[in-house]
């Protein structure tokens, strides 16, 4: 058979790109069209997104896509979950904040004193993350909150722009917190015992179901089919990249590394007993109503904000040396607890894993090199760790640890994850997120038709992943 064309924006929190991908029975072709960066902005109140420059920039993709590929008839936006835009009647009330932006302490406090994470983890399922969408939207001043009538996530926003229909796609909108952990529906109750306005999260939509077709002068100029669509797709990156895991989920656990290391199993159902709880995991809707119980490991940014850092202060760093000369130190790494909250805002890694070191005894390390080697290492056991607890959790009897991804090139990071796990791992698709939006469309346009599991196998034959085996350490 033919295989037709779709097109997928997936936003990451480093860069943005758009794909054409190219789907058959056994075809799974993928061309980048654009590539662009997403660098967040400080303002005098916070750290946002630059959202009409990453909207223009996907614009600008998606024209070159259909340039390319005149017959595309869908298109897929995802990116990071949790956060969103205000709007009253369809107009953006302010520049969306950045997760990593630290003014929700407040909000969490005020959420805490009506619910304790306890209670809150029974009814949503959700690991306590400071940045969890009801935490951001507790710290917005109320005169904002009650003028607005929604606040749509950042794929939703955009799809709203090309399409004009509001929308809130399920597996991005269970990182808000405000939907039930048990059927995936949006908790009312919760949201007025929160004091927040009751139409605040639009109607969901489930990937699969079209939003809608392209406003007449966004296909215009985006030079598209006056039929084309956008399509719901996995729209939280994590959701995507799990779709294009090529695993065989009831005996593996996966890992998508890139900025965060997201670890974890698909189960059928949510897992909200103690054990969960206590290892503070989330319960994240999946595609095909599918439940992604996984752990928010810290993941590259801390090795990026390390390099970040010495940048700043004048050195040139290339990171395949830098790893290089990483796998190089034989002296034994100090293993640092990666998931520690000081490492979560931007700001000078080393220094605060010195007084990580410091505050435990442990012997910092010295060179870049041995920073690298520490972070790579630390990154490694806390994978281990919690690919190894999400399996006890839910029940999976993990014998092999997927790891897709940026960080399934890093192959310290891949290797050290198989030894300190004593599981191989597979590593790859390096573009899984991608894969998993494109597949999602292809299914939805009638491209590809069956379950995930054939979505998975049709990936495990057009991006064989390579293989990690552990050896003792
Ligand atoms: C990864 C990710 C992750 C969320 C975080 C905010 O990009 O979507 O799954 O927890 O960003």
């Amino acid at each position: 058979a033919a295989a037709g064309a779709v097109a997928a924006v997936d936003l990451g929190a480093t860069s943005g790109r758009v794909i054409v991908g190219h789907v058959g029975a056994d075809t799974l072709d993928m061309t980048q069209v654009a590539r662009f960066p997403n660098d967040p902005v400080r303002t005098s109140d916070g750290l946002h997104w630059n959202i009409l420059g990453l909207y223009g920039a996907a614009t600008a993709g998606l024209r070159e896509a259909f340039r390319v590929a005149p017959d595309i008839t869908s298109i897929g936006i995802d990116s990071w979950a949790v956060d969103y835009a205000l709007l009253r009647n369809g107009r953006m009330l302010g520049d969306p904040f950045h997760y990593r932006d630290e003014r929700t302490a407040a909000g969490v406090d005020a959420v805490h004193t009506l619910l304790p994470h306890s209670e809150l983890f029974e009814r949503n399922g959700l690991q306590f993350l400071p940045f969890n969408t009801l935490y951001q939207l507790a710290s917005e001043p109320s005169e904002l909150l009650n003028f607005a009538d929604t606040a749509l996530l950042i794929p939703d926003l955009l799809g709203f722009w090309l399409t004009g229909v509001a929308r809130a796609e399920v597996t991005n909108a269970s990182t808000t917190g405000l939907l039930r952990a048990l059927d995936h529906r949006r908790d009312d109750a919760l949201i007025a015992r929160l004091g927040l306005p009751q139409g605040i999260l639009p109607p969901l939509i489930a990937p699969g179901e079209t939003l809608g077709t392209l406003l007449p002068e966004v296909a215009a100029a985006l030079g598209a089919r006056p039929d084309a669509a956008v399509t719901a797709i996995g729209s939280h990156d994590t959701a995507s990249a799990v779709v294009a895991v090529p695993m065989q989920a009831d005996a593996a656990a996966y890992i998508s590394c890139g900025t965060w290391g997201l670890v974890g199993v698909e189960v059928a159902r949510p897992v909200l007993t103690s054990e969960a709880l206590a290892a503070n995991f989330t319960n994240e809707g999946g595609v095909d109503g599918r439940v992604r119980l996984l752990h928010n490991v810290m993941g590259l940014w801390v090795l990026s904000e390390a390099v970040r850092t010495w940048e700043r202060a004048g050195h040139t760093i290339d990171l395949p040396t830098l790893l290089d000369s990483a796998e190089e130190v034989s002296e034994p790494s100090p293993v640092f607890d990666v998931n520690d909250p000081r490492f979560l805002a931007p700001g000078d890694m080393p220094a605060r894993i010195d007084e990580w070191c410091a505050e435990h005894d442990i012997r910092p390390p010295r060179t870049r090199a041995e920073y690298a080697r520490s972070i790579v290492e630390s990154l490694a056991q806390a994978f281990a760790d919690a690919a190894l607890e999400a399996g006890r959790l839910g029940g999976v009897d993990v014998r092999t640890i997927h790891i897709v991804g940026g960080g399934s090139l890093n192959e310290l990071l891949c290797q050290r994850t198989a030894d300190r796990a004593g599981l191989p791992v597979l590593a790859g698709p390096v573009e899984a997120t991608a894969l998993g939006n494109v597949l999602v469309q292809a299914r939805a346009t009638g491209l590809v038709s069956g379950s995930l599991e054939s979505l998975r196998h049709l990936v495990a034959r057009t991006h064989a992943p390579r293989r990690f085996t552990p050896r003792a350490s």
